[in-house]
């Protein structure tokens, strides 16, 4: 997901960040799986399942500078920081935050969650301890902390999770809400939304509150109503930055230090002769390599993150680019449950018609925003459309296909055309539950 409106600084290009919130109402806990059938047979008739989806070729990106691959990912979890991290009894406000802009639940206070000690990248999960035994362990060591022995209201009151974007961007709020840091773009978008065919997949928006001298976006809370829920934050389309902030980079190029470190983290390789001379990458070139390393390049989506009901939080997702791979991160999150997966592929093409018929949706440019999957054991299954912050108007009478390359200028998402191959990925993880050995060869184009 996705990220934030956030606190500006130079690094930024004078953009709004993401946010999100979350809304509606959950769907009922388990559906027929007659009604899943039907409507997975109507998810067929839009989205062919009997082969690839009707999907472009993965698109030609302009690059500011050569893209190469490589990369890596943080690191798993140790046994030992999970015992550290249960040590630290997280008695107090045991709010696990972390991964993508997505937002969840109430905790007991009304004090900034994400008050953490992370400082680096997203996805990890922080907690704050009881007493200030952080000790010589660093938070960034604790990957996955999430005490869950609670009764259930309790447990309902712990959800809070962020899967990606700016950290300290949310504030709880009254119960089944939460406040979002303020972001002009994500409130015109909200606005725009009232009326608009998505209304019914995106997050509650109860208007703009001010706290503690700062303006917030009020919005419901997705994870209320889950009992430990597992949620995955799936970035959509091929591109995650505005052209604008290509035009921007190329006229007044900007390197920046702590995307150069990211970049090394995941692979060394990564920079260029000059960019490791100046230890600085720009901030599309930033980008782009992530799109590249990961499925947003050949698949027109990415997860960013995700975080399961006993606590283990994932944000390792930066080399996880074929088709198969994101496959296999989706069975592990839906746990072999085929209900489960049907009823996001039912949601997925409620979302995929509204996007159709949507206004919104044809005249603005979807950059940054995510799809949320949130499910818990009672069978409940829920798919949002989260983080507007970088989802910019077009100009007047300009509309977008949304399925169609990328070309500078042409301002395309390709978020159908991830939409599509985010289908047809569930697809494929349903048939195997079911025995039925269908898909991954049908997109081996995309799955290079
Ligand atoms: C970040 C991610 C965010 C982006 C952020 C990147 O990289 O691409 O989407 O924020 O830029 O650092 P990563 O996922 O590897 O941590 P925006 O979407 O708001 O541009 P930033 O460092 O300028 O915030």
């Amino acid at each position: 997901m996705p990220k934030e409106c956030r606190r500006k600084t130079s690094k930024d290009f004078g953009l709004p960040r993401i946010s999100d919130g979350s809304r509606l109402e959950r769907r009922a806990a388990g559906r027929s799986s007659q009604i899943c059938d039907e409507l997975l047979q109507n998810a067929a008739q839009i989205a062919p399942s009997s082969g690839a989806p009707t999907v472009m070729d993965a698109p030609r990106v302009p690059q500011v500078t050569i893209t190469p691959e490589g990369g890596g990912c943080s690191r798993e979890m140790q046994q030992e920081d999970w015992d550290d991290a249960v040590d630290v009894t997280l008695r107090r406000k045991l709010s696990n935050s972390s991964i993508s802009s997505t937002g969840s639940s109430a905790v007991e206070s009304e004090d900034d969650l994400l008050s953490d000690n992370e400082s680096k990248s997203k996805g990890i999960i922080t907690l704050e301890p009881l007493t200030d035994t952080a000790e010589s362990k660093p938070w960034c060591k604790i990957k996955t902390i999430v005490y869950w022995s609670f009764s259930a209201t309790q447990r309902r009151k712990l959800n809070w999770v962020q899967l990606a974007g700016h950290k300290g961007n949310f504030k709880a709020a009254d119960e089944g809400t939460i406040l979002k840091k303020f972001s002009e773009n994500e409130m015109q978008c909200f606005e725009k939304l009232r009326d608009d065919a998505l209304l019914p997949f995106v997050p509650g928006y109860h208007g703009v509150v001010e706290k503690d001298g700062e303006s917030f976006l009020h919005m419901t809370d997705l994870l209320s109503k889950f009992d430990l829920p597992n949620v995955m934050d799936c970035k959509m389309g091929v591109r995650t930055y505005l052209e604008e902030e290509l035009v921007r980079a190329r006229e007044r190029p900007k390197p920046r230090e702590d995307l150069y470190k990211k970049m090394v983290e995941v692979d060394s390789e990564g920079p260029t002769p000059q960019e490791h001379s100046q230890r600085g990458v720009t901030k599309p070139r930033y980008m782009q390599w992530r799109e590249t390393m990961s499925s947003t390049h050949n698949l027109g989506f990415r997860i960013e993150g995700t975080k399961k009901c006993d606590g283990t939080c994932r944000t390792d997702f930066k080399k996880t680019r074929s088709k198969q791979d994101v496959i296999n991160v989706f069975k592990d999150f839906v746990g072999g449950d085929v209900n489960i997966t049907k009823s996001y592929l039912t949601r997925l093409t409620e979302i995929r018609q509204a996007l159709k018929t949507s206004e919104f949706f044809k005249r603005h440019e979807v950059i940054g925003s995510s799809l949320l999957f949130i499910h818990d054991h009672t069978g409940n299954a829920q798919v949002w459309i989260i983080d507007f912050g970088k989802t910019t108007a077009l100009p007047e009478g300009q509309m977008l296909n949304h399925d169609v390359p990328w070309e500078e200028g042409n301002r395309e998402d390709g978020y159908l055309w991830g939409l599509d191959n985010l289908i047809h990925t569930l697809e494929c993880v349903a048939n195997e539950e079911t025995g039925e050995e269908t898909c991954c060869s049908v997109t081996k184009e995309n799955s290079r």
